[in-house]
């Protein structure tokens, strides 16, 4: 077992929180005041490579320096209108991304879990006008093990006790069914009255699950030949992530209903969006939907800075690369305390094997002290997710920083 000194810095910080903040939140005990690309420091100015990039928010590296710049830029010009008005930037931005995505139409909102909420609701819509489903009967299935937000209908399918447990009572209207099981999919498809499937095309927060091949081409092909919408959560592996613009794009699946959120903003301010054509889009009608900050100047500025970098910056390809690299640079550990190694492009996760249960939790201590950030996931699953930029060389560093760290599990 590591001892862990923190300085009286750090200690300031930490009780701050403890004595002021919800205790909503086991964090690693670092605090941090500065970011920059792949790297972070703390109070004390000690510098870390950040492997968990705010889950997937910071895809294009901390503060990058365009996207600042767009933000700064329109933080003194115009930040909110409300929908009450027009602007001068919603409207451009709805272009950009909209042909940059293909889709006919998005209705933007703010955080990853309001534009799954958006998905869901324009999905019962679309099966109440569109499928003929009876109104107030409408189903959409999920998976075991999801992970797509916080709020009380969305933790109501929830699997995970410690997102859903004493927040009753529930939404109804979820079929749940097994991940990567297209006939378990295809068994609950069957109700006429299931409207859409929403599904991660990879489980970030179940422990970086990649379905089998082909998985999500015969899901989508199965939504098809029920006439059902393919709703993808996007949020945490899209934006490059798993080294594709979208994880779907890995198997030329294109969503009926596209949910992005986190790097969308290149980890400023919340901004999310919900894309789908016209024939789905605009079953919702003025009045029906909407969010104060749902589609602000400010988000659409910086929006569209976070989407240009990411291509003219090569980001996918370096995700896809890198990923790689590190990947079969870990597996050449040959660590007995490393069973798996899973992911896609920079999408990360090893699962640890060791008597200690919170072996995990001591290595992403040392970590730590090591240099390197990242946090466990369902005790045994450390995720190592950091910003698409990461170089070679730095890749090459940090897994000799995750080779010294793992000494501390002998
Ligand atoms: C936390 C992880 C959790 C998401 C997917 C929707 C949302 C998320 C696929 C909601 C958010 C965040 C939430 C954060 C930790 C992190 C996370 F998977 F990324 F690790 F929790 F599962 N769909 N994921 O991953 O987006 O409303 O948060 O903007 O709540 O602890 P949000």
């Amino acid at each position: 077992m590591l001892t862990h000194t923190l300085s009286g810095r750090t200690q300031y910080y930490l009780q701050l929180e403890e004595d002021f903040g919800a205790h909503n939140y086991h964090p690693l005990p670092v605090v941090l005041e500065k970011g920059k690309g792949v790297f972070a420091w703390d109070v004390d100015g000690k510098r870390y490579y950040d492997f968990l990039s705010g889950y997937s928010a910071v895809n294009q590296g901390h503060c990058h320096p365009r996207i600042i710049q767009a933000l700064v830029e329109q933080a003194q010009k115009l930040t909110l209108t409300s929908r009450a008005f027009y602007n001068n930037l919603l409207g451009e931005y709805e272009k950009f991304a909209t042909e940059y995505f293909g889709y006919d139409k998005l209705l933007p909102m703010n955080t990853g879990v309001e534009a799954v909420e958006t998905a869901l609701k324009l999905c019962r819509r679309w099966g109440y006008e569109k499928k003929g489903i009876k109104d107030g009967e409408a189903k959409i299935v999920v998976c075991e093990n999801n992970f797509h937000g916080r709020t009380t209908t969305v933790i109501s399918f929830s699997t995970d006790e410690q997102s859903n447990a004493k927040f009753g009572p529930y939404t109804p209207g979820f079929i749940i069914i097994p991940y990567n099981d297209t006939d378990a999919l295809q068994k609950a498809l069957e109700d006429k009255n299931v409207a859409g499937f929403l599904v991660e095309p990879i489980q970030g927060e179940a422990g970086v699950c990649v379905p089998d091949e082909g998985y999500l081409s015969k899901a989508k092909q199965l939504c098809e030949a029920y006439n059902v919408l393919f709703i993808g959560d996007e949020i945490q592996t899209g934006l490059g992530r798993t080294g594709k613009m979208l994880a779907c794009d890995h198997e030329n699946v294109r969503p009926d209903i596209l949910i992005l959120g986190k790097a969308l903003s290149g980890g400023t301010i919340p901004v999310s969006a919900v894309f789908a054509d016209n024939d789905i889009m605009m079953t919702i009608k003025p009045g029906e939907h909407g969010s104060t900050y749902g589609g602000n100047p400010l988000a659409c500025a910086v929006a569209m800075e976070s989407l240009k970098v990411l291509k003219e910056e090569n980001m996918l390809q370096n995700a896809d690369a890198m990923g790689a690299l590190m990947r079969g640079e870990i597996a050449k550990l040959n660590s007995p305390f490393i069973s798996t190694i899973r992911g896609k492009g920079l999408l990360n996760a090893i699962v640890i094997e060791h008597a200690n249960k919170d072996a995990a939790w001591e290595l992403c201590l040392a970590l730590k002290e090591n240099g390197l950030l990242a946090k466990p996931t369902h005790g045994d699953k450390i995720r190592f997710a950091p910003p698409l930029t990461i170089t070679r060389e730095q890749i090459l560093e940090c897994v000799d920083i995750i080779r010294r760290s793992l000494k501390i599990l002998l």
